[in-house]
């Protein structure tokens, strides 16, 4: 049995992808993305994550993980290597801090921005929650690209699973144009990270430019 990554062209499952190769485990990826009506792996995405989102990844044990940082994480643990930093360090409490921070505030904020239908009936309200919402997301990236030290990476010397979960994220709700005009050299981290060969060939396959 191999890892079964559920996941999307153009999502956060990218993140996901990149770990698996660099981590050099088996895997296969279905395209499940909940947005297209003939995605082969939908059923199977509904089937085992009641909210029908990708990443859900499967292990070769048959255990369901969503989520997108406790995948990462999960597989971290599992599969060590230089990709997290070594345990009880300051620089793992950072990295599993600055993952989190995005996908509770950003990740979440983002998907009130997608679909505000969610949490709210009128239509007039959803547009002032989606405005407010998005520049929430920007004081967030705010945060995160103040607290970067200004190092060759966000932790340190050499990218770390956060590199790649934050360059992931940070790809919707208007996050790269507002970083290029408003914190520049963050920007430029960004485009480092992606840059890498771990990162640049799944970017490619799922159209961030
Ligand atoms: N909390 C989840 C959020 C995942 C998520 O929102 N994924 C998006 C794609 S990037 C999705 O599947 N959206 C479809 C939907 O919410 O219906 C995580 O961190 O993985």
């Amino acid at each position: 049995m191999k890892y079964r990554l559920l996941g999307g062209r153009g999502s956060g499952s990218a993140s996901v992808e990149v770990a698996l190769a660099a981590l050099g485990v088996e895997h296969e990826i279905v395209e499940a993305a909940p947005w297209e009506e003939n995605a082969p792996g939908l059923a199977e995405l509904h089937a085992v994550n009641p909210l029908a989102q990708v990443p859900t990844l499967v292990t070769p044990a048959g255990e369901v993980l969503t989520e997108s940082v406790a995948i990462l994480w999960t597989l971290m643990e599992r599969h060590p290597s230089d990709w997290v930093p070594a345990p009880s360090t300051t620089e793992r409490a950072a990295c599993l801090r600055w993952m989190m921070f995005v996908a509770a505030n950003v990740y979440a904020a983002g998907s009130i921005v997608d679909v505000p239908s969610r949490w709210l009936a009128d239509e007039g309200a959803r547009q002032a929650l989606q405005t407010g919402a998005r520049a929430r997301i920007a004081q967030y990236w705010t945060i995160v690209a103040d607290a970067w030290r200004g190092t060759p990476f966000l932790l340190g010397e050499r990218p770390r699973i956060a590199d790649v979960y934050v360059a992931n994220i940070s790809r919707w709700w208007g996050a790269r144009k507002f970083l290029e005009q408003n914190r520049p050299e963050f920007h430029a981290l960004l485009r480092r990270i992606e840059a890498l060969p771990e990162v640049a060939p799944v970017w490619q396959r799922h159209g961030f430019q």
